[in-house]
C-alpha cells in the first residue's frame, strides 16, 4: 500500500531545514542513527558556507552516532550545539576548541530535559525507521534512543525508511514514555524482560513532511580485539563477581548486568561469559555489543534489555538471520527507560563502567583528560552507577605508555563521586571500597590498583596530607601529578616542592 506522505530525496529533505534550527536525530551510538539526511545536510552546509552564508544547526540525538551524522556534520562545520554524548574525533576537537557548544548529560535525563524545553524548540525530528504506516505508526530500527520523544515534540518529522533493516524488527521495541511530574507513576518493570509499552511509536501523520528511502548499514565501528591487559581486567572483574556470588552477596540466580561501551567493556563481557563460576545472567543495559550477542547465542546471557544494538556489520547479519530467536531474548527500550534510575535500583543492577582516572578517595573522572579536554561524555555511566546494587569501575592503571597514572591524588574532573563508586579494578588488582573510610580507601586504591611505578609517589603524596583530616587531600598538591605531566610530559619522578 502506498503511503500518504511525500517521498523525497535526502537532498530535498536537507533543503527543508534552515540555519539556526534544532533537530532531534534518531541514533544511540551508530545503531539506528539517521544517515542519508544528515549527510545531505552536511553537503548543504558546505554549499552555504561556500556562498558566504552561515549554516549551523543544533543537534540532539540519543547518544553518540555514526560517521554520516556527527562525522559529516562536524566536518562541514555545521553544528552549533550538541547534546547529550559524542565520540567523533572531529566533533570532539571542535568542542575542545570552543567552536561547538556541548552539554554533557546523563542519558536518562535527556528526554525530560527536551520535554521541559531546556533544549529549545525542536524544529525537526529526523528518524530512521524500518516501517511506517499510513496512520503514523513508526517501527524504529536498531535503537530507540530518544526518538519516541523527538517524534512527538518536533514541529515536523522526516523519516529515513531504511530497507537494510527488515520490518521484522517489529516486536523488538517497547516504547513507553512516563508522564511528567506530578502525574508520573512508577515504571512497572519488575523483571528485565517485562514489556510495558507499545512495539511502535505513534506520530501525528500531519507532521510527517517527507519519507526518504535508504538502504544503508549502521556505521558501527569495530572494537579492538581484547589484549593481554584488557583480558586481565576482564578476568579480575569476573573473579570478583564470582567471589561475591560464592559469599552470598549476589544471589544464586545472579543479578542483571550493565556494561559501558569501549574496548575494556567488551573484554570484560567476554571474560564474564567465559567464566564457569558465573551462572547464566541477564543484562539491563544501554548498548549491546558483539560480545553480548555471542553470549546470548551461547545462552550465557539469557535476556537483554537495551537501548541499542551496536553490532559490527558481520554480527548484524548474524542477528538478522536468526531474528525469531533474538526477538525472544532482547527488548529495545527508550533511553529514559533503559537507563532509568528507578528501575536500576529496583532490579539490583551490577554496573560496570570505565574510568579515565580514579582518585584516592574513589572519585571517578570518566570524561575529561587533564580535567580540561573532553573525551566522549558521561553517557549512561552515571544513570547506572549512582543507583546500582554494586558499582564497578575498571581501567588500565596507566595510559600513554606509562606516562600517565590512572590513579591520581585528586580527580581533575568529577563524574562519579566516592559516594557512588564501590569497586575499582585495574590490571593490578581490585580495591573493594565498601564500608571503608577515606584513608582506608586511599591505601587500598594505591596498594591494589596503582601501577608499581606510581605507588611510592602516591604514598609520598599522603605524607603531605595533614593528619586529622577526614579526606586525604592536600589542596595545594592535589593536582600536582597532572601539573607535572603538563610541564614534563610524564607524571613520574615528581618533586613535590616544585608544586607547593
Ligand atoms: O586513547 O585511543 O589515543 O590510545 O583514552 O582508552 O583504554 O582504550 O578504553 O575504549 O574503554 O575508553 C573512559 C574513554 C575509555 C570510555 C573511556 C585514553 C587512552 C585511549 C581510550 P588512544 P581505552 P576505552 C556507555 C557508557 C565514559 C562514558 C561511558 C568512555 C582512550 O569508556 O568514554 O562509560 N566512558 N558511557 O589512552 C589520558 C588518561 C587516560 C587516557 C584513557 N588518564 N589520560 N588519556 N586514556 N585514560 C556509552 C553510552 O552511554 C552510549
Amino acid at each position: 500500500m502506498s503511503l500518504p506522505f511525500p517521498v523525497i530525496s535526502a537532498d530535498e529533505a536537507a533543503n527543508l531545514i534552515q540555519h539556526g534550527q534544532t533537530i532531534g536525530f534518531s541514533g544511540f551510538t551508530a545503531a539506528g542513527a539517521a544517515k542519508a539526511i544528515p549527510a545531505a545536510l552536511a553537503r548543504r552546509a558546505k554549499r552555504e558556507h561556500e556562498a558566504g552564508r552561515p549554516f549551523k544547526v543544533g543537534v540532539l540525538t540519543g547518544a553518540s552516532t555514526g560517521a554520516s551524522l556527527d562525522g559529516a556534520l562536524a566536518e562541514a562545520e555545521a553544528i552549533s550545539f550538541r547534546t547529550p554524548y559524542q565520540s567523533d574525533s572531529h566533533l570532539r576537537n571542535q568542542i575542545n576548541r570552543g567552536e561547538v557548544k556541548f552539554v554533557d548529560m546523563h542519558l536518562s535525563m535527556l528526554p525530560q530535559m527536551a520535554r521541559y524545553g531546556f533544549l529549545g524548540p525542536l524544529n525537526y525530528a529526523v528518524i530512521e525507521a524500518c516501517d511506517v504506516t499510513a496512520g503514523g505508526g513508526i517501527v524504529l530500527s536498531t535503537s530507540v534512543g530518544a526518538s519516541n520523544t523527538y517524534l512527538h515534540l518536533a514541529d515536523r518529522v522526516l523519516i529515513e525508511l531504511n530497507s537494510k533493516h527488515p520490518p521484522a524488527l517489529l516486536g523488538m521495541h517497547d516504547i513507553f514514555e512516563p508522564k511528567d511530574p506530578p502525574m508520573r507513576a512508577e515504571i512497572p518493570i519488575y523483571r528485565v524482560s517485562d514489556r510495558i509499552g507499545s512495539p511502535i511509536c505513534l506520530v501525528d501523520p500531519k507532521k510527517i513532511v517527507g519519507i526518504v528511502h535508504t538502504n544503508l548499514e549502521d556505521e558501527s565501528s569495530n572494537f579492538e580485539q581484547p589484549n593481554e591487559l584488557t583480558v586481565r581486567i576482564g578476568e579480575l572483574v569476573a573473579e570478583f563477581l564470582a567471589s561475591e556470588l560464592k559469599s552470598g552477596r549476589i544471589p544464586p540466580k545472579f543479578l542483571p548486568l550493565q556494561s559501558g561501551v569501549g574496548n575494556i567493556a567488551n573484554a570484560v563481557l567476554a571474560s564474564l561469559g567465559g567464566n564457569s563460576n558465573i551462572p547464566p545472567f541477564e543484562m539491563y543495559t544501554e548498548v549491546l555489543q558483539d560480545s553480548v550477542l555471542a553470549l546470548i547465542e551461547q545462552e550465557r546471557c539469557t535476556y537483554a534489555s537495551t537501548c541499542a544494538l551496536t553490532l559490527s556489520t558481520e554480527m548484524m547479519h548474524q542477528f538478522r538471520s536468526n531474528m525469531e530467536f533474538f526477538r525472544r531474548k532482547i527488548v529495545l527500550r527508550p533511553q529514559e527507560i533503559s537507563n532509568n534510575p528507578e528501575v536500576v535500583r529496583r532490579l539490583g543492577i551490577v554496573s560496570m563502567n570505565t574510568a579515565i582516572e580514579v582518585d584516592l578517595s574513589g572519585n571517578v573522572n570518566s570524561t575529561h583528560l587533564m580535567g580540561k579536554t573532553l573525551m566522549n561524555g558521561i553517557g549512561g555511566s552515571g544513570d547506572f552507577t549512582r543507583n546500582a546494587y554494586l558499582s564497578i569501575f575498571s581501567c588500565p592503571s596507566t595510559a600513554k605508555g606509562g606516562k600517565i597514572s590512572a590513579i591520581v591524588p585528586l580527580a581533575s574532573h568529577m563524574d562519579h563521586s566516592e559516594h557512588s563508586v564501590q569497586i575499582v579494578i585495574t590490571e593490578q588488582g581490585i580495591a573493594d571500597l565498601r564500608g571503608k573510610d577515606p584513608h582506608e580507601r586511599a591505601q587500598l586504591i594505591i596498594n591494589n590498583c596503582a601501577h608499581p611505578d606510581y605507588r611510592e609517589q602516591l604514598h609520598d603524596y599522603l605524607k603531605h596530607v595533614h593528619a586529622g583530616q577526614h579526606e586525604p587531600i592536600s589542596l595545594s598538591l592535589g593536582l600536582s601529578m597532572h601539573r607535572q605531566f603538563m610541564r614534563h610530559g610524564d607524571m613520574r619522578g615528581i618533586n613535590w616542592d616544585e608544586f607547593r
